[in-house]
């Protein structure tokens, strides 16, 4: 039975008739050709896979289209992950994995999007229409004859899971899975039987776009637009602060007119490093409680209106519940409604509210006594002193020359560990990009994101920061950066363990096999690739391997830095101490 849903959009109801009735009857597509144009339509220049007789012919159906580039992956986790990656460099990604021994190990990469609201499609082949139902057990199942089970995990991680069961159904299913993934900002499902593939549907319409945002309810905007805007007039010491969902939501320019109309200090979270430029001159510094950049957190702390524009508060990022913006000192701004002291207006989306409350903040005079107030106490960083060239290899050597690698073109990507830290004290330049999975934090995560956001921005410098025990955990997708000739850098940060767990609670799970990570590049290699693996226990040998990183333009550098294993940041070990302190609280008595 089909089903319909009303297009929440005025752009949607008109793409809806117009799918629905521009097609004759006559004309028809493989479905596996049909979901090759939409990929195509939304914008995607690859989608990422993993082979299996389950999606085998969705795969060759999917190869026909030439626009539409086929990347494979060692495995359905760095599958999923890869797409992950390339959603954030442009915009949306897909990725194709067999029944169940595919789909399951993706899911973890596709929570990961759900955390991180990127849309992700996730396109499953599964069992032949036939044996549904007819009795059989199936290979790659978990050997009963429910066949149901993955769809309807998929609805717990996805906005949006839809199963296609006959030809007839799958431009419309299809259509709505994409569509949901757009609007939404968040992962979806799409199964695909193995028989189905290749079968005939109708073709795809033409599709101007899918990718207009609701629109605000106009009451409830207009009313949380005139709360907010006075709000902010009759604050001292207004302030706005830059959260992770800005981006995914549409909200960065918005944001920064709304930001220059104010003309107040802007801080940024950590998963919004970017998201606001660092030489603005509004510009107050990285927010993350007692562990904020210098002379940040006091003038955010002080502040008595504080716009948190697409922010996530959790035990991370509050510092173990240390620092939160007190609720009726905040404008807390979600990606579907927005709360001004404690009052909730619903159905406001964030990119219009931020534009309409910049457009009334135009008509006021600015108010930058919160630039005023960090200008007069920010202590000027001083750059960090060059360490003897043939010392033992720190930290703070090792990062101030991965600074040096850093131009407006760089796009720094920062795995879980101390690594998120060493990031987060990096200067970007106008035009650099941060990217960072600390909603989700998922060790290994940085190195198949890395390999997709690189095949999206192939004109951008990619500088990985990654921990030893995070890069166990997916090395192999260097691999395809090697097979693909991609000029990434990765830094290696060799401390012999998971130092960011020795900091909140140590032990001897937190001791981990040492591998030789440079040498892992020949593995890679084989007899045709070109990447290169590189040691560095001085800062001499880390200069002349940057360099050498730096000139290597047919294949991936990895950059193995050995440091002491207690080497790590302050903000690290305060920030551990207090998360390891909100883990400790004792049950709560009734
Ligand atoms: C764990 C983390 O070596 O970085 O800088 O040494 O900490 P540092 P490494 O990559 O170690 C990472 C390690 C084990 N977290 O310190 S952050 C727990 C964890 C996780 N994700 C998954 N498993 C365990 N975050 C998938
Ligand atoms: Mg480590």
């Amino acid at each position: 039975m089909l089903t319909t849903t009303r297009p929440r959009t005025k752009q949607a109801a008109q793409q809806h008739s117009a799918t629905a009735n521009s097609n004759s009857p006559a004309s028809t597509v493989t479905i596996g050709s049909y979901l090759a144009t939409r990929l195509e339509q939304i914008g995607l220049k690859h989608h990422f896979a993993v082979a299996g007789d389950y999606n085998l012919v969705l795969l060759d159906q999917l190869l026909l289209n030439g626009n539409v580039s086929q990347v494979y992956c060692c495995n359905e986790l760095n599958c999923g992950f890869a797409a992950e990656g390339y959603a954030r460099a442009n915009g949306a990604a897909a990725c194709v994995v067999t029944y169940t021994v595919g789909a399951l190990s993706a899911f973890n990469a596709i929570a990961s999007a759900y955390a991180e609201s990127l849309p992700v499609i996730l396109i499953s082949g599964s069992p032949n229409t036939n044996d549904l139902g007819a009795g059989h057990l199936l290979h790659h199942t978990l050997g009963t004859l429910n066949f149901r089970y993955q769809l309807e995990m998929a609805r717990h991680i996805t906005c949006e899971a839809v199963a296609i069961t006959h030809p007839e159904e799958a431009p419309f299913l299809i259509d709505k899975a994409i569509r949901a993934a757009l609007q939404n900002r968040k992962p979806v499902y799409i199964e695909i039987p193995c028989n189905l593939s290749g079968a005939l549907c109708s073709a795809p319409g033409p599709r101007a776009s899918f990718l207009e945002l609701p629109e605000s309810d106009p009451a409830s905007l207009a009313a949380a637009v005139d709360a907010a805007s006075a709000f902010l007039r009759k604050a001292v010491r207004p302030l706005l602060l830059a959260g992770p969902r800005l981006r995914s939501y549409g909200g960065v320019n918005a944001f920064r007119e709304l930001a220059e109309a104010v003309g107040c200090g802007v801080a940024v979270m950590p998963s919004a490093k970017g998201f606001f430029p660092e030489e603005h001159t509004q510009f107050i510094g990285l927010y993350l409680g007692s562990v904020s950049s210098p002379g940040c957190s006091a003038v955010v702390e002080s502040a008595d209106a504080v716009l948190a524009a697409g922010p996530i508060f959790n035990d991370y990022t509050t510092v173990g519940w240390s620092s939160q913006p007190a609720v009726h000192k905040t404008i807390h701004v979600d990606p579907d409604r927005v709360h001004v002291a404690g009052v909730t207006y619903n159905d406001v989306f964030l990119r219009e509210f931020l534009t309409a409350l910049a457009e009334t903040a135009k008509k006021s005079p600015g108010n930058p006594a919160t630039v005023t107030q960090f200008q007069r106490t920010r202590v000027e960083a001083c750059p960090p002193a060059r360490a003897d060239p043939d010392a033992p290899l720190t930290r703070a050597e090792m990062c101030r020359q991965i600074q040096g690698a850093i131009n407006g073109n760089t796009t720094l990507i920062v795995e879980t560990g101390d690594s998120w830290f060493n990031g987060f004290n990096m200067a970007l330049p106008d035009g650099a990009e941060f990217e960072i999975e600390m909603q989700y934090g998922h060790i290994g995560w940085s190195v198949p994101a890395t390999f997709g956001y690189a095949l999206a921005a192939p004109d951008r410098r990619i500088v990985l920061m990654v921990g030893d025990g995070s890069f166990q955990l997916t090395a192999q997708e260097v691999c395809q950066m090697v097979r693909l000739n991609l000029p990434v850098m990765i830094f290696l940060v060799n401390n012999r363990g998971y130092t960011i767990e020795v900091e909140i609670h140590d032990g001897p799970y937190n001791n981990i096999k040492n591998w030789d990570y440079a040498g892992i590049m020949a593995i890679f290699n084989s007899t045709d690739g070109d990447g290169r693996g590189l040691r560095a226990a001085t800062g001499k040998e880390l200069a002349g391997a940057v360099q050498e990183a730096l000139a290597h333009k047919t294949g991936p550098t990895l950059i193995e830095c050995t440091i002491d294993r207690d080497d790590c940041t302050k903000q690290l070990m305060e920030w551990g101490s207090r998360v390891a302190a909100a883990n400790g609280r004792p049950p709560q008595r009734a």
